[in-house]
């Protein structure tokens, strides 16, 4: 067993760790106050080779493995979290279906200029009335001579506004329930394809977060994703992958907090010492170290797990809810430890808590994954 980074993974991760302290932290507290979506970050992450970072160069992507990429997303979101959900969200929920169902055709035509950064990439499969129960999906597509027509909504969809298509599921077969479901890709230009971003969100500023409308909206035949009525274990399957990259992107807001909570607490005086120097202080700094450095070879696991392209849907549940939660605690523990400080917007550690609660409810609850794990440990046989 080798648990070192390759020569190659490590110098991806350094050149995006240096790109992200240098270039996207300092943008990080203004993003979340003005909302303004990053989109000349995004450029400069297209300039590095990052916006197709684990898709093969034939596609326009670098040719790095998921390890690389989830390494990348760490960074990004120790920087910043709005940052590195849009990262997140445009390579393993926009470009990932594609690559994995797409023909040749389809690859050409949209995984391309995804992994060139000419556009974002974005997944339309929440609905109001399906969440956490993703098999219930009411949008519908009907077969019209050459065309699907598509009807139906969406919500809390990723990117949408900057995409120049997104992948969305639709019922194809009413009478098969979830095993009705179908993928397809919908140009954002289509007529009666509406994209509308007013949420008012907790966290996350900086990321776009959109409702999608279908008014019989139109397109060709081709444009099915994958094969017919098999889009609801093809978006499974990329979900599995997703949640990898979200506990990476948890581990990279929990290593900001203890950043935060370790520098303060080595500075700031309190009867005439430093309190890092306390007990009560330095085991809390001490458990989040710990749980940082358990839930990073955790999702450091499960990566590589799916580069060897092996079944990885249990553990990267398990990797979601560790590292999801742990989070939210870290950044729980970081305000804590700046007191009266740690409450006030001058000091990042209150973002860390309103951007880290999202990683416990987006791409499957924290009760979704127990289920899934659950079942995978054999408790509902
Ligand atoms: N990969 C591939 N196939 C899978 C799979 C996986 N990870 N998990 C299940 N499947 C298959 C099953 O084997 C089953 O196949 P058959 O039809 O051949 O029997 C099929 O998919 C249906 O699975 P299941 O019966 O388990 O579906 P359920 O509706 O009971 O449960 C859950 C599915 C709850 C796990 C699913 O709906 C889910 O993950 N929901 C959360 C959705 C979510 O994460 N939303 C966030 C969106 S952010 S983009």
């Amino acid at each position: 067993m080798n648990f070192d980074l390759t020569k190659e993974q490590k110098m991806i991760r350094d050149v995006v760790r240096e790109f992200a302290q240098g270039e996207i932290a300092p943008r990080a507290r203004e993003i979340d106050r003005t909302g303004q979506f990053p989109l000349d970050i995004i450029k400069k992450m297209a300039d590095l080779d990052l916006m197709g970072l684990p898709f093969p160069e034939k596609y326009g992507g670098a040719g790095a493995d998921y390890v690389s990429y989830c390494l990348a997303v760490e960074e990004i979101s120790r920087a910043c979290a709005s940052t590195g959900l849009t990262y997140e969200a445009h390579i393993s929920l926009g470009c990932m279906p594609i690559y994995l169902f797409g023909t040749e055709e389809q690859k050409e035509k949209y995984l391309v200029p995804l992994c060139r950064g000419e556009c974002l990439g974005a997944f339309g499969l929440t609905e109001p009335n399906a969440g956490s129960d993703a098999g219930a999906t009411q949008t519908t597509a009907v077969e019209d001579g050459d065309w699907w027509v598509i009807n139906g909504s969406k919500c809390f969809i990723t990117n949408a506004s900057y995409a120049r298509f997104v992948t969305i599921t639709a019922v194809t077969d009413r009478a098969l329930g979830k095993r009705g479901i179908s993928n397809f890709i919908v140009p954002t230009d289509a007529p009666g394809f509406t994209i509308r971003a007013t949420y008012e969100k907790m966290g996350l500023h900086g990321s776009n977060t959109t409702e999608l409308f279908f008014d019989n909206v139109r397109v060709p035949k081709e444009n099915l994703l994958g094969e017919r009525n098999k889009g609801f274990k093809q978006f499974l399957q990329v979900l599995d992958g997703g949640r990898i990259a979200i506990a990476a992107m948890a581990v990279g807001i929990a290593q900001a907090c203890l950043d935060a909570a370790l520098a303060y607490a080595r500075e700031r005086v309190q009867f005439g010492q430093p309190i890092a120097r306390f007990q009560a202080i330095s085991f809390k700094l001490a458990d989040m170290a710990t749980n940082i450095e358990l839930a990073r070879t955790m999702y450091l696991k499960a990566a590589w797990l799916k580069d060897q392209g092996r079944p990885v849907t249990k553990e990267a549940a398990m990797v979601k809810v560790f590292a999801s939660e742990m989070a939210t605690r870290a950044a729980l523990d970081a305000i804590q430890i700046h007191g009266g400080y740690g409450y006030m917007k001058e000091f990042p550690v209150e973002r860390y808590l309103r951007d880290a609660k999202l990683l416990e409810i987006g791409e499957g609850t924290s009760e979704i994954n127990r289920l899934v794990i659950a079942r995978a440990i054999g408790c509902y046989l």
